[in-house]
């Protein structure tokens, strides 16, 4: 859409949908980010008929309350985050050094490509004419509100449609009494990403329920004594959270439990504090978050409602086949997909430049995708199975790959994915930050995460994908020059480039620095997905940390009518030609887009009544 247009668009919902909490967001590709981070984005509840989790007597007489949780990056100044057209690569490396008055800027070459820091250059002072102010704003809001406030009756349940809106920030969401601590309430799940699930999770009071960006969890919460609670997002870095990405406790109540790491991956915005391997305690800057964060108020008085939980087995879903059914068909195809990062910086993204499906990228830099920019660090997905060819310098990472480099959107990432197949995948995170793989259309049915099989499968259409783990002994040692004989095989089925357990040269860990992320276990998921025949056509998956799609995460995925047959997509391949930075700036037409923040602005959104999330107190001191 051109700016200040407006469009009518109409959907056609197949009369067998799954009913569920859905939702639409800005997806220009290469201005994502920029778009996302303005809060563009909101709810589709595709409502269910008889025999749906909208027709259970326990969820019909629960009052409905979206609730969608943001983050809006600003500079201190309420102006957008910006594209750096000096930027040279990806994130900005060296970090800015807050502790100096003014701070310390890194030169514009040595920002990223995403930026709050440009816009900070005259830094205004505290009241107290010494003290920088923040540098910028990181405002959690619900519905568009800072924390705001939710009524319930003791003994009432209600349906909360939680949905993680944010770029990238992964939620840890518990709901605690604010006058007990962790005295508080449990969230019961029963619907993931949309879909109901066969069997309530009832996850106990303090135990976090994680939602990655772009994720939907539907919960049941039945309220308690009179009090006042507080829906919180836990700090996602200490480490001291039992947290998973599956929703799934054992009876010692912990999840699956992979080992949770941040998904937010660029330094170019402003962070809640502590960031990562920093302590609460040095969280003492003028107007820093602190962790937990509060995303709701509920307050619960007045008279008791005695209220129940809907019982097991909740409704089967429509318009999927059975989990049954797909667990016992062979799979038409089994593939592998990976998120990489590729680049030559060291720090950044330690020995990337050494992973094996790098080549392509050191080989043969497309300096006209990248509109003439070299960034130093770029982020893919591709086959696992695509193995190359060697380099004709043995030092250097395989070429050849049957599909190599970033999204292109005439280039599908398989060249046979048919309608009516039902196939297998594995996504592979071979870097060290979590990344969310989203993917249109299709479903899937996740069955395992880092390869420890799900007790109960689950239906998603976004998930984490956890970070690599470092497994390796610290006397693994790194090439640098290549010796010949075999190589080792990391997980995934490619050699690796350079990693030899017999070498004397420098020592490189897997935990670092520096760390090399050819020695790390990588994280993954598996499902089974089914290409209904009503997805022929192309569409994307990508990782749903925005930023990261943006800059090259994402895939066509073209669904054929059969074997050898077309989409049918005709796309208008001109738009590749448009250098990246010039479509990572659309629609930047100046930045006075949060003159006032939003809060100010935001109408409060109550889907059934007085019960709904109010406009208090605008938080804007977040
Ligand atoms: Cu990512």
């Amino acid at each position: 859409m051109e700016p200040g247009t407006t469009n009518q668009v109409e959907i056609q919902i197949p009369a067998d949908h799954p009913s569920g909490t859905y939702w639409y967001h800005v997806h220009k590709h290469g201005s994502a980010t920029f778009q996302f981070n303005s809060g563009m984005a909101g709810f589709l509840i595709v409502q269910g008929g008889p025999g749906t989790l909208d027709a259970v007597p326990e969820v019909v007489a629960a009052k409905d309350v979206p609730m969608a949780f943001q983050v809006l990056r600003s500079s201190n100044d309420g102006r957008v985050v910006f594209v750096h057209q000096q930027a040279q690569q990806f994130g900005t490396f060296p970090f800015p050094d807050f502790t100096t008055n003014p701070p310390t800027l890194p030169p514009p070459a040595e920002q990223g490509v995403w930026s709050t820091y440009g816009l900070d250059g005259q830094l205004p002072l505290q009241p107290d004419g010494k003290t920088p102010a923040p540098p910028s704003r990181y405002s959690y809001t619900t519905n568009g509100v800072a924390n705001p406030t939710l009524q319930m009756r003791p003994g009432e349940v209600q349906r909360w449609r939680l949905l993680n809106a944010t770029d990238g920030d992964n939620l840890q969401l518990v709901l605690v009494s604010s006058q007990n601590g962790n005295q508080g309430l449990g969230l019961n799940v029963v619907a993931m990403d949309a879909i109901t699930v066969p069997k309530t999770y009832h996850l106990a009071a303090g135990d976090p329920l994680v939602i990655g960006p772009g994720q939907r969890m539907d919960v049941m919460v039945k309220a308690g004594q009179p009090g006042t609670y507080v829906l919180q997002t836990l700090d996602p870095n200490s480490g001291e959270v039992k947290a998973s990405v599956s929703p799934y406790r054992d009876s010692n109540g912990s999840g699956i439990a992979p080992a949770w790491q941040p998904s937010r991956h660029s330094f170019d915005f402003p962070q809640p504090c502590p960031a990562t391997g920093q302590a609460s305690s040095e969280c003492t800057k003028p107007g820093q978050f602190k962790y937990p964060i509060t995303l709701a108020t509920i307050v619960v008085s007045g008279k008791t409602k005695n209220m129940n939980l809907p019982a097991d087995p909740l409704p089967t879903p429509k318009g999927l086949p059975s989990i049954a059914t797909m667990l016992s068909r062979t799979p038409d195809k089994v593939r592998n997909v990976v998120f990489e990062i590729c680049g030559n910086v060291a720090g950044f993204e330690p020995n990337a430049r050494t992973l094996p499906s790098c080549g392509w990228f050191l080989a043969r830099y497309d300096a006209t995708y990248w509109g003439g920019t070299p960034f130093n660090v770029l982020q893919m997905m591709r086959d696992a199975d695509d193995v190359g060819e060697p380099n004709a310098d043995p030092l250097m990472p395989r070429i050849n790959f049957q599909k190599e480099g970033l999204f292109h959107p005439n280039q599908p990432l398989f060249p046979d994915m048919i309608a009516g197949n039902y196939e297998e995948w594995t996504v592979y995170n071979r870097t060290f930050s979590d990344h969310p793989f989203h993917i249109h259309q299709n479903h899937m049915l996740v069955t395992k995460i880092n390869g420890i099989t799900l007790p109960q499968p689950e239906w998603h259409d976004t998930l984490d994908v956890p970070a690599a783990r470092c497994t390796d002994p610290p006397a693994l040692r790194v090439r640098t020059r290549s010796r010949g004989g075999p190589q080792p095989q990391p997980p995934g089925g490619r050699p690796a480039a350079i990693v030899g357990p017999n070498d004397s040269a420098p020592i490189s860990t897997c935990a670092g620095p520096p760390a090399n992320i050819n020695l790390a276990t990588p994280g993954s998921i598996t499902f089974r997905t089914y290409f209904n025949p009503v997805t022929v056509g192309c569409f994307v998956a990508h990782c749903h940390t925005i930023d990261h799609e943006d800059l090259g995460m994402m895939q066509r995925m073209d669904i054929l009518p059969a074997n050898g047959g077309a989409s049918g997509c005709s796309l208008d391949g001109d738009r590749a030609a448009i250098p990246l930075i010039e479509r990572l700036i659309a629609g930047n037409n100046g930045f006075q887009v949060c003159s006032a923040l939003p809060q100010s602005k935001a109408k409060s959104y109550s889907p059934t009544g007085s019960g709904g999330l109010s406009n208090r107190s605008p938080d804007t001191a977040q």
